[in-house]
C-alpha cells in the first residue's frame, strides 16, 4: 500500500549516544512484525482487521533529553556501576534497609542520568503509527526512596514524547516518610503533568493501582513500579501494540538496575513470563529451536503466558471491561497471575515488546510493612486467584504445599461471588483452554497418579461397586477399577472418595470434599496411610490393607513388610 508507507520513505537521522548519524534513505518497509507470515506471534495479527494499514507510520522518536548529560563525571552516569567511597561504607550499609538496595549510592547518582540504549539494533528500523493513543503513567508507592522515585519520574518525563504522555499519577499508598509529603508536593509542582494522589489509608499496591486508574484521563494506563528507569524509546512501541488491537496488553522488557552498584544491566533476549506451581512467577527463554522454526526476530513481540506484574500498558476502557483487578487482593502478590489469566482467558493477549525497555531495581526484601503476615497475605491472594480462574487445575495449586488453605477454619479467603460472576459475564474460556493454547509447556496433570490400584499381596485391584469398596481380579476395561490419587491427596473415582473410618478400622465411600481431612491419604513407598491421623500422636499410623481372605479393605496398623499393605497405581504423573 504505497499510500500507507509514503511517510516512511524519508531520510532519517538516528541520534545515537550523542552523535548524529545520517543513515541515508531508508526504504519503506512495514515493520517485520506486521508482515512476517511465518512468525506465530503475528498470525492473529494478519487476520485482524484492526491493523490500520491506512494510517501513517513513523520511526520511534528516540527522544532522550539525557543523551548529553550535564555531569558526565557523576557516579552512575551512563548507567555505569557506582562505587561507595571507603569512608562511606558504614553509612551505605546502614542505609541499605531504607529500600533494600544501595540507597546511599542512589542519592549520589543524578536523578536524570543517561543509561545505555539497550534496544536490539532492529528496533531502529521499526515503525510505529502516527496516531497513537495517549497514556497516563501510574506509579504507586509506599515509602519509596526519594532519589529513586525522582529518577523514575524523570525517566518518564525525559524519554516520552510529550504529546503521548497525558499525565503522571503518583499514588502515595499512605507513606510514613516526611520527605514524601510537602517536599514531594513542592518538587513535583515544577512539572505540570505530575499529579499526586494521597490515599488516606494503606490500600496495598493492587487497590492503590485501582485508585490511580480511577483518576486517569489518558487513553491507555501504563503502570510502573516506583524504582525504575525507562529507557530511550520505551513508550511508543507499547502504545503501538495497544493501538493495533486494544485487547493487547504490552509489557516492556524488564532490565536490571543492580541493587548494589546501581548499574543498568541489559537482560537476555527472548524471555517470556511464565509460572510454575504453586503459581510462582518466573522467566523462561524461548528455545533456539522454536526461535528458528518460527523465524522470530529479537525485536518481535513475544506472547507471554503471565506478566511480571508491575510494568505494562493497557487500554483504559478495556481494563475496566475486564473488571480491572480483583479488589479483594491485599497489599502485594498474585495480582499479576489474576490479570494475566483474565486477559488471556477473556479474549486478550499479553506481549513483551523487545523494543521497549525499562530498568527495575530488584530487591531481596519488601522495604515496607505488611499490615498482616506477609506469607498469609500472599497465600490468601493466590487462593482467590486459584478459586476463580484455575477450574479443576486448582487442585494442582493446593497440592503444591497449600493444602492448609483448604481449611476454612484456618483462613478466610473472602467472598468471590463477584469475581465468579464477572468470569461468567465475560464468557471467559476455561483454564484448560489457556494451558493448551497459551502455555502448553506447563506441566499440569490433573492427578498425581491414576489407573488401577494394584495390591501386591492379593495381586488384585481396588473395586468400587454398589457404594462399597472391595477388590477383585484386575481388569483395565472396568471403570469400577479406575481411581485417581488427586493433588489434594484424595483417593477418588469420579466424585466419590474413599474415607477413613477410624473407629471401625475400615473404609467407606462418600462424596468428595477437598476440605475434609479424613478423605486424605498419604501415598508413599507403596503404602496408603490415613493422613489425618499422622499428626495425632495417640494414634498409630493406619494403612490401607487388603484382607488376605475375602475381598475386604480395612485400616490396619502400618507394617513395613506386609505385601497386603502395598499398592501401586498404573500410572504416576508425579511423586
Ligand atoms: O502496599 C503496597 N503499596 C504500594 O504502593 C506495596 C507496594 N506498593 C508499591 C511499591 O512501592 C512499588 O512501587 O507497589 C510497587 C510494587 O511493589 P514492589 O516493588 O515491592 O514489588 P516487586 O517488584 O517486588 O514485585 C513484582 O510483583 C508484585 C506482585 O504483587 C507487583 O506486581 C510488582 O509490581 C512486581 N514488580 C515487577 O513486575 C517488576 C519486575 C519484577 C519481576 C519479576
Ligand atoms: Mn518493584
Amino acid at each position: 500500500e504505497p499510500d500507507a508507507l509514503k511517510h516512511a520513505v524519508q531520510t532519517i537521522q538516528i541520534i545515537n549516544k550523542g552523535e548524529s548519524v545520517v543513515r541515508g534513505n531508508v526504504t519503506a518497509k512495514p515493520p517485520q512484525h506486521l508482515v512476517n507470515a511465518s512468525s506465530i506471534q503475528t498470525r492473529e495479527l494478519l487476520n485482524s482487521t484492526s491493523v490500520r494499514k491506512k494510517d501513517g507510520l513513523h520511526k520511534v522518536m528516540n527522544l532522550d533529553v539525557t543523551i548529553k548529560p550535564r555531569d558526565t563525571d557523576a557516579p552512575g552516569q551512563f548507567g555505569w556501576a557506582a562505587e561507595v567511597p571507603l569512608d562511606d561504607l558504614e553509612e551505605s550499609k546502614r542505609r541499605w534497609s531504607e529500600g533494600y538496595f544501595n540507597v546511599f549510592l542512589s542519592d549520589r547518582i543524578p536523578v536524570d542520568r543517561a543509561i545505555p540504549d539497550t534496544r536490539p539494533q532492529e528496533c531502529m528500523q521499526n515503525l510505529v503509527h502516527d496516531e497513537l493513543p495517549t497514556t497516563s503513567v501510574i506509579f504507586c508507592f509506599v515509602d519509596e526512596v526519594w532519589s529513586t522515585l525522582l529518577r523514575s519520574v524523570h525517566s518518564v518525563l525525559n524519554r516520552s514524547p510529550p504529546h503521548l504522555l497525558k499525565e503522571i499519577l503518583l499514588v502515595d499508598d499512605c507513606s510514613t516518610k516526611d520527605y514524601l509529603k510537602e517536599k514531594l508536593d513542592a518538587y513535583m509542582a515544577q512539572y505540570p503533568k505530575v499529579r499526586i494522589i494521597r490515599l488516606k489509608e494503606r490500600h496495598g499496591l493492587i487497590r492503590a493501582r485501582l485508585a490511580g486508574a480511577a483518576e486517569a484521563k489518558g487513553d491507555v494506563l501504563t503502570f510502573l513500579d516506583s524504582h525504575i528507569e525507562c529507557n530511550v524509546g520505551w513508550l511508543e512501541p507499547l502504545l503501538d501494540r495497544v493501538h493495533i488491537d486494544r485487547r493487547k496488553v504490552a509489557c516492556p522488557v524488564i532490565e536490571v538496575i543492580n541493587d548494589k552498584d546501581m548499574s543498568y544491566v541489559m537482560v537476555d533476549n527472548f524471555q517470556r513470563g511464565i509460572f510454575k506451581w504453586p503459581l510462582v512467577f518466573g522467566w523462561s527463554t524461548l528455545s533456539t529451536d522454536y526461535i528458528r522454526k518460527n523465524n522470530i526476530k529479537v525485536s518481535d513481540p513475544l506472547r507471554c503466558p503471565v506478566m511480571a506484574g508491575g510494568l505494562f500498558s493497557i487500554d483504559r476502557k478495556y481494563f475496566y471491561e475486564l473488571g480491572a483487578y480483583d479488589p479483594g487482593l491485599d497489599v502485594w502478590g498474585g495480582e499479576n497471575m489474576e490479570i494475566s489469566f483474565k486477559i488471556w482467558m477473556c479474549g486478550g493477549e499479553i506481549e513483551i515488546i523487545p523494543c521497549s525497555r525499562v530498568g527495575h531495581i530488584f530487591r531481596g526484601e519488601n522495604p515496607y510493612a505488611f499490615p498482616k503476615d506477609r506469607q498469609k497475605t500472599v497465600e490468601r491472594n493466590l487462593a482467590r486467584v486459584a478459586e476463580v480462574w484455575l477450574d479443576e487445575h486448582k487442585e494442582i495449586f493446593y497440592g503444591h504445599g497449600y493444602l492448609h488453605l483448604l481449611d476454612k477454619n484456618l483462613i478466610d479467603i473472602g467472598n468471590l461471588t463477584e469475581q465468579i460472576q464477572l468470569r461468567k459475564k465475560l464468557q471467559c474460556k476455561s483454564f484448560k483452554w489457556y494451558v493448551e493454547n497459551v502455555y502448553p509447556e506447563l506441566e499440569a496433570p490433573l492427578a498425581k497418579a491414576e489407573g488401577l490400584v494394584f495390591n501386591v499381596g492379593t495381586r488384585k485391584c481396588l473395586v468400587q461397586e454398589k457404594g462399597s469398596l472391595s477388590f477383585g481380579i484386575c481388569d483395565l476395561s472396568k471403570q469400577s477399577q479406575h481411581f485417581s490419587y488427586s493433588w489434594v491427596r484424595t483417593l477418588r473415582q469420579n466424585n466419590t472418595c474413599v474415607s477413613a473410618q477410624v473407629a471401625e478400622r475400615g473404609v467407606a465411600l462418600e462424596a468428595c470434599d477437598n476440605t475434609k481431612p479424613h478423605l486424605r491419604w498419604l501415598h508413599k513407598s507403596n503404602k496408603i496411610l490415613a493422613e489425618h491421623l499422622i499428626a495425632e500422636t495417640h494414634f498409630q499410623h493406619l494403612c490401607l490393607e487388603a484382607g488376605s481372605e475375602g475381598d475386604i479393605v480395612s485400616l490396619k496398623p502400618c507394617d513395613g513388610s506386609s505385601p497386603y499393605q502395598k499398592w501401586h497405581f498404573t500410572h504416576y504423573f508425579a511423586q
